[in-house]
């Protein structure tokens, strides 16, 4: 019994670090992805356009040419000045080819998606077409699988 005891809490104190880990990352997802959302509407309110290439697909594991760093905001991973909206373009705290923003628009919609680790009720539960990903915008089935 003693040793199942101890089994357990090793196992719990090995698991709940990651899980409290991809929460804690989550929420800075949404945080996140909330910043952009708000950026990209308060541009489209100020140019009549939203910002970047239409029917492009800008990801923020990617760097676009002549952009001098992801998180600037005067040209980050979408090359566009939003810096009278954020200090700096935000990031996945992971963002690898998993785990990444994504934004993209056509001349009337848009979108912005993260995928989450932990929170997948809200991923699954936008009204969005990908279950793994939490999407916000006009038109959530813009970015396909
Ligand atoms: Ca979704």
């Amino acid at each position: 019994m003693a040793i199942l005891l101890i089994l357990i809490g090793v196992t719990i104190s090995l698991i709940s670090p990651v899980s409290s880990k991809g929460k804690a990352r989550d929420n800075k997802r949404l945080s996140d992805i909330s910043t952009l959302d708000r950026a990209i509407n308060e541009y489209r309110l100020d140019y009549g356009r939203y910002p970047g290439l239409e029917n492009f697909l800008y990801s923020s594991n990617y760097l676009p040419a002549g952009s001098p760093d992801l998180y600037s905001a005067l040209s980050g991973w979408v090359p566009v000045d939003l810096s009278d909206y954020f200090s700096r373009y935000p990031t996945d705290p992971v963002n690898d080819a998993t785990y990444h923003y994504e934004y993209f628009h056509n001349n009337v919609d848009y979108e912005v998606s993260t995928r989450l680790e932990q929170l997948l009720d809200k991923a699954s539960e936008d009204g969005g077409n990908d279950p793994l990903k939490y999407e916000l915008g006009t038109n959530l089935l813009l970015i396909t699988l």
